[in-house]
C-alpha cells in the first residue's frame, strides 16, 4: 500500500499526518456525481452498474487528497437482495414494497442468494484495479439493527414508532430477524473481502433508537458475532473493522470490547472524553459536525485544529465528519477542511516518519 496512513492509524501506529476520509464522500454535493446520476433513472441503477459505481467511487478522489476510498453502494442492498423490493421515492428517500412487519414475514424471509450481490463484488474488483494499492478501499454494511429498522418501518421514518414498538410487541420475532440479518451481513462482508476491500465499516446509524440495555441485546451482540465471522483477506491479512454506532455514546466502553479496531464517533459526542474512555483499546474516527462545513473558512479551520489537537503526540485518530456529508455543501469547503487536517496534524504529530 503506497498510502497506509489509514491502516496505520487503525492499528494505532504513528503516522506523519492524520488520515482523512468523509462519510458519503461520493454523492450529491459533487456536481460530477449529479451528472453521472442523471444518466440513469434510479439511484440503485448506479449501485448495480459496476462501471458507474467505479466512476462515482473515484470522483471524490480526483478532487481531494483523501486517504481512503469507500465503495459507492448502499446499506439497503442487503434487504433488497432478501426480496424487500427497494425503491427510492423522490424527495422522501428509500422505501420497501414488501416491509417485514409480522412473525410470518420474518419466518419466511430467506437469506440472499450470494449471486444477488455479485454487482458489489464486480464493482470492488474494478475499483481495486483502478486504485492499484495507492490508497485502501473501505467496504461496508449496515448493522442488523439498522437494517431491521428500515425493513420494519418499510423505509425511512421520522419517528420509528413501528420498529420501537415491535421491540416490545414481539421481541422473539425481532431476534429471529436480527439472526438472519447477521448471517446475511457476515456473508456480504466476506464476499466484499474476497473481492478485495481492505477495511470494513459497519454503519449502525440508528443505534440511538435503543436505550443502553436494549442496544446490548439487539445490536452489540450481533455486531460482535459479525466481526468474529469475518474472513482473512485473500493475502491472509486481518481486515480492520470500524464501527459507527450513531447515538450509542453511552455504550462506548462496551462497543470498544467487541473485537473492532476503531469506533466512529458521531458529532454529538465530546471526542476528548471519548479518547479518555476508550483510546488504546480502539482507534477513534471523527467527529466534525457536518454542518460546520457551512461555516466560514476560518470557522472550519479552527474546528479542524480543535479536533486534531486532541490527539497531540498520540496515534489512533482518523479525521472524518461525525455523520455523512450533506448534499448542499460547497465542495471548496471540503478542500478547506482537508488542507487544514493536513497542516494541523503535521504540526501536532511530532513522531512522524517524514513520508
Ligand atoms: O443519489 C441520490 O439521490 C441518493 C442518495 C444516496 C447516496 C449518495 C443514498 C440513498 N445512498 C447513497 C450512497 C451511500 N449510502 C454510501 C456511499 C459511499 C460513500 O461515498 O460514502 C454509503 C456509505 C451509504 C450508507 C447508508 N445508506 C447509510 C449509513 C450512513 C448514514 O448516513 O447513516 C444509510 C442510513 C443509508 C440509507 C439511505 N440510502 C440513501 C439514503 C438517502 C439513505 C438515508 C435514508 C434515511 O435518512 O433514513
Amino acid at each position: 500500500m503506497y498510502n497506509d496512513r489509514l491502516l496505520k492509524s487503525l492499528a494505532q501506529q504513528p503516522v506523519d499526518r492524520t488520515p482523512v476520509w468523509i462519510m458519503r464522500q461520493a454523492g450529491r454535493y459533487l456536481p460530477e456525481y449529479r451528472k453521472t446520476r442523471s444518466k440513469v433513472k434510479e439511484f440503485m441503477d448506479v449501485c448495480t452498474n459496476p462501471s458507474l459505481a467505479l466512476e462515482v467511487t473515484m470522483q471524490p478522489l480526483a478532487r481531494f487528497p483523501l486517504d481512503a476510498a469507500i465503495l459507492f453502494s448502499d446499506i439497503l442492498t442487503i434487504p433488497d437482495a432478501m426480496g424487500c423490493g427497494l425503491y427510492f421515492e423522490d424527495g422522501i428517500g428509500p422505501k420497501f414494497r414488501f416491509p417485514i412487519q409480522t412473525r410470518t414475514a420474518i419466518d419466511s424471509l430467506e437469506l440472499p442468494d450470494p449471486a444477488a450481490l455479485n454487482y458489489v463484488s464486480e464493482a470492488i474488483e474494478l475499483v481495486c484495479a483502478e486504485l492499484s494499492n495507492k490508497i485502501p478501499l473501505i467496504g461496508f454494511s449496515g448493522s442488523p439493527w439498522t437494517l431491521a429498522t428500515y425493513m420494519i418501518e418499510g423505509g425511512t421514518s421520522k419517528d420509528h414508532k413501528k420498529v420501537r414498538s415491535f421491540v416490545y410487541q414481539d421481541p422473539e420475532a425481532l431476534e429471529v430477524l436480527l439472526e438472519k440479518l447477521s448471517i446475511a451481513v457476515t456473508d456480504a462482508l466476506n464476499q466484499q473481502i474476497r473481492a478485495g476491500i481492505q477495511v470494513v465499516q459497519i454503519f449502525d446509524s440508528w443505534a440511538g433508537l435503543l436505550c443502553p440495555h436494549l442496544f446490548k441485546r439487539l445490536s452489540l451482540k450481533y455486531l460482535r458475532r459479525i466481526i468474529s465471522g469475518l474472513e482473512l483477506s485473500p493475502l491472509g491479512d486481518r481486515i480492520p473493522v470500524i464501527i459507527f454506532a450513531r447515538g450509542a455514546g453511552e455504550s462506548l466502553e462496551e462497543l470498544a470490547d467487541i473485537g473492532g479496531d476503531c469506533l466512529g464517533i458521531d458529532w454529538s459526542m465530546d471526542l476528548g472524553r471519548c479518547k479518555k474512555r476508550v483510546l488504546g483499546k480502539v482507534a477513534l474516527q471523527g467527529n466534525m459536525d457536518p454542518l460546520a462545513l457551512n461555516g466560514t473558512v476560518e470557522c472550519i479551520q479552527s474546528e479542524v485544529k480543535r479536533i486534531c489537537s486532541l490527539f497531540k503526540g498520540q496515534p489512533g485518530h482518523i479525521f472524518n465528519l461525525g455523520h455523512g456529508i450533506e448534499p448542499d455543501i460547497d465542495p471548496d469547503k471540503v478542500s478547506v477542511m482537508i488542507e487544514a487536517v493536513e497542516r494541523e496534524s503535521r504540526k501536532i504529530l511530532s513522531f512522524g516518519q517524514g513520508q
